[in-house]
C-alpha cells in the first residue's frame, strides 16, 4: 500500500492529489492514508500536506530505498528484494549470512555507507556516503571454477549500467576494477561458498564511487581513484545506476545459467582496457611482465611473456604505460 501511495504521488510530482481520491484508489481510509505519508517523510520524502488540497510530492530523498530502486525496475529475479541500510560494516558479510540462512536469490544488501567495507584479501574499501555499495544474492548453477565468470559479467554490466545512465564508457580492468581516466571508480569483490564440486551460494559485492566529491577522497586514494561525480561534474542518479546494473547483469545471469558464456566473455572483451596492454601481473613473491593478450573460457588471463604463454587466474595486474615498452 506504503509502494502504491508512493507510485501516485510521483505520478502527479509536485501537484495536490486530494487524500478523498486517494484513499478511494488504495482503498483504504483516510486516516490509514495520513499514516502512510507520515512514513514516508521518515524516510525521508517530502511531502506537503494541506487541508483542503490533499497532498503533493516535492521531493525524493536521495537515498537508494527499496521503493526508488524497485520502481520500474526489469527484472525477474534480481533486485525483488531489497535489504537497505543507512550504515552497516559490510554489505558483503551480511549478504553472506543472508546466503546461510535461505534468503532468496537475487536478494540485495544495499547501505549508504560502510565502516567496515572490504576489497579482496581483505583490503579497506573506502564507503562514504553518496557511493554505491551493495551485494547480491545469487544461488548459480555452475561450477566452483565457473564463479569467475559472473564476476567478469558483473564489470561488464557495470560499464553498461555506467553508459547508460551517466554517459561514461569505463574500461575493465583485469579482472573487475573500472577506470575512468585511467583512475579506479568501481571494484568488486566476490564470495563463494562452496564445496569442491558444487557452489552454494555467491555473493557479489558492488563498490561504486558515485556521488564522491574529489577533495573527499582520502590522501592515499588521491592519484589512483576517481567518482562519476568527479568525472562528469554532476550527480548520478545512483537508484538508476543500480537498475540498470541489475537489468544488464541478470541477462547475462540467465545466458550463464543456461551454460551460454560466449557472449559474456565477448562483452568483457569489448570493455576491456586490458587486453593488447603490456602488464605487469603481480603475485605473491613474483612479478610477471608480458603483454595480455586475451581471456580464457573461465576468464583467466593470458600473458604473452619472454618465457612463453601464461596464464593467470588471479592476481593484482599493473597496466603499464603504453610508451613503456
Ligand atoms: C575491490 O577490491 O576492488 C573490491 C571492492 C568491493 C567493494 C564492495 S562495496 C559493497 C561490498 N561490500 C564490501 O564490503 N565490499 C563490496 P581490490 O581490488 O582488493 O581493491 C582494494 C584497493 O582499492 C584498496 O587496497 C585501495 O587501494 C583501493 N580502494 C579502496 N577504496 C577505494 C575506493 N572507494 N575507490 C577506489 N579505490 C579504492
Amino acid at each position: 500500500m506504503k509502494e502504491m501511495l508512493l507510485v501516485s504521488l510521483k505520478e502527479q510530482f509536485g501537484s495536490f492529489i486530494s487524500g478523498e481520491f486517494l484513499s478511494q484508489r488504495l482503498g483504504v481510509t483516510r486516516t490509514a492514508v495520513w499514516k502512510q505519508v507520515q512514513l514516508l517523510r521518515e524516510q525521508g520524502y517530502g511531502i506537503e500536506a494541506l487541508p483542503r488540497l490533499g497532498y503533493r510530492l516535492l521531493a525524493l530523498p536521495d537515498l537508494l530505498l527499496p521503493a526508488e530502486i524497485q520502481a520500474g525496475l526489469k527484472t525477474e529475479i534480481l533486485g525483488r528484494k531489497v535489504y537497505h541500510y543507512h550504515e552497516i560494516d559490510s554489505t558483503n558479510r551480511l549478504a553472506r549470512e543472508l546466503g546461510g540462512s535461505g534468503a532468496p536469490e537475487g536478494a540485495i544488501v544495499i547501505a549508504e555507507s560502510q565502516h567496515s567495507g572490504r576489497g579482496r584479501l581483505e583490503r579497506k574499501w573506502f564507503s562514504p556516503p553518496g557511493g554505491i555499495w551493495f551485494s547480491l544474492l545469487l544461488r548459480p548453477r555452475l561450477l566452483p571454477h565457473q564463479a569467475q565468470l559472473l564476476t567478469l559479467a558483473a564489470a561488464s554490466a557495470a560499464v553498461q549500467a555506467t553508459v547508460l545512465t551517466c554517459g561514461l564508457s569505463p574500461g575493465i580492468k583485469w579482472p573487475n576494477d573500472l577506470l575512468l581516466a585511467g583512475r579506479k571508480m568501481a571494484g568488486i569483490l566476490t564470495e563463494v561458498s562452496a564445496e569442491m564440486d558444487m557452489l552454494h551460494y555467491l555473493v557479489l559485492g558492488v563498490g561504486v564511487n558515485a556521488n564522491i566529491p574529489a577533495e573527499a577522497l582520502p590522501e592515499e586514494l588521491k592519484d589512483t581513484a576517481t567518482s562519476l561525480l568527479a568525472q562528469n561534474g554532476r550527480a548520478a542518479d545512483r537508484a538508476a545506476w543500480v537498475r540498470s546494473f541489475l537489468q544488464c547483469y541478470e541477462k547475462q545471469y540467465l545466458a550463464a545459467q543456461n551454460h551460454e558464456f560466449a557472449a559474456l566473455l565477448a562483452e568483457w572483451r569489448r570493455c576491456s582496457l586490458t587486453l593488447g596492454r603490456k602488464v605487469t601481473v603481480c603475485l605473491p613473491g613474483r612479478e610477471v611482465d608480458g603483454t595480455a593478450v586475451d581471456i580464457d573460457d573461465y576468464g583467466a588471463l593470458q600473458v604473452r611473456t619472454p618465457a612463453g604463454l601464461e596464464t593467470f587466474q588471479a592476481g593484482e595486474l599493473r597496466l603499464r604505460e603504453k610508451e613503456d615498452s
